[in-house]
């Protein structure tokens, strides 16, 4: 059922706790992990708990989720001080764009300068 823990979710199982992750914030709704492979000095995943399988699938089921994940980023921004240099918010989505985690996701990137357009 759409929203469900899936029982073969990588990210499901970090909200669980059932797979270590550095955690940086936690709310009712949302979690957020330094991710493993960092592509900047500063690159943090916020996901919601519950599980869909990519942002506007979140948003259109749980809208107010969706903003609570996005307001999150921007605090996480604030209190990681990347916000005053600018940063990035990206929810790669389909195979093609690069997704790899079918549990929605936003990257937080920052502390190093950004090209535009992204590769
Ligand atoms: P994407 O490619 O947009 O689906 O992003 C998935 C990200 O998840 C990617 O940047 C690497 C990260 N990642 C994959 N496995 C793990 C893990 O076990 N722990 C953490 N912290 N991050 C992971």
């Amino acid at each position: 059922m759409a929203g469900e823990p899936q029982a073969d979710c990588l990210f499901c199982k970090i909200v669980s706790g059932d797979v270590p992750a550095t955690v940086v914030r936690e709310t009712e709704t949302v979690v957020a992990f330094r991710d493993i492979n960092p592509q900047a000095p500063t690159h943090i995943l916020v996901i919601p708990r519950v599980h869909h399988p990519d942002a506007a699938s979140l948003a259109a089921a749980e809208p107010g989720i969706a903003a609570d994940l996005l307001r999150e980023a921007g605090e996480i921004a604030a209190a990681e001080k990347i916000d005053g240099s600018g940063y990035r918010i990206v929810f790669n989505t389909g195979s093609g764009a690069g997704q790899t985690v079918f549990h929605a996701h936003a990257h937080l990137l920052g502390g190093r300068g950004l090209q535009w357009p992204p590769g």
